[in-house]
């Protein structure tokens, strides 16, 4: 069954060593009045996080919303998060996503960069609280932007750049995240707001 939901999907596989990793290009978010990106920049409580960089104070490059089943808590970025309810908006989402990635979430990490100057430094997905091989299900809306992956021990790759469009699904599993950094660097040329919204199980 879920071998079958993934193909109806049309996943390709991203063909890196060491990695479970695939993209699906153009998941449909049943966004007919294409208002989405929109809603959830308007109706998320978006944070901005501190973090110490070089010994010195400043707020992270984006802004972030944790959002999840009640009781859950999840440490990232050096703090710990209690999650806010789902909205309609991000039940139906997680709905679709569990569909096509075939795995149940309880939570997730949303990412607001709101042009080409926001980013995210390279790290894996490697919390305690995801557990081991975690699977986790990347959904992107708004301005297409470059996901980096580095491997963390082979020097003979090289990086691997990944565009990510809109409405794309991508899913990290397995030892992905053991032997692999990822990360969404600048981009020098001007570029829209994009949401970016992580759905994960968090192991109570
Ligand atoms: O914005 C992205 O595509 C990456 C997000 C990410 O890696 C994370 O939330 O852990
Ligand atoms: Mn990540």
């Amino acid at each position: 069954m879920t071998q079958e939901l993934f193909e109806t999907h049309r996943f390709e596989r991203i063909a890196l060593p060491d990695a479970d990793i695939a993209l699906l290009r153009r998941l449909d978010l049943h966004d007919d009045s294409g208002t989405l990106l929109d809603e959830l920049i308007a109706t998320i409580p978006w944070r901005q996080d501190p973090i110490t960089l070089w010994g010195k104070q400043m707020l992270q490059p984006r802004l972030v919303a944790w959002h999840g089943d009640p009781g859950l808590s999840y440490t990232y970025s050096g703090l710990r998060h209690e999650p806010q309810a789902w909205t309609g908006t991000l039940r139906s989402l997680k709905s679709l996503v569990e569909t096509a990635a075939g795995t149940a979430f309880n939570s997730v990490l949303l990412n607001y960069y709101r042009d080409q100057n926001d980013s995210m430094g390279l790290h894996s997905d490697d919390e305690p609280e995801l557990g081991a091989n975690p699977v986790i299900a990347s959904l992107s809306l708004g301005a297409e932007r470059v996901f980096v992956l580095k491997h963390k021990s082979r020097r003979d790759l090289r990086v691997y750049k990944l565009p990510l469009p809109s409405d794309s699904l991508l899913v990290m599993k397995g030892p992905t995240q053991a032997n692999w950094k990822h990360g969404l660097p600048k981009e020098r040329h001007a570029c829209g707001p994009r949401v970016n919204l992580t759905f994960r199980n968090v192991l109570r």
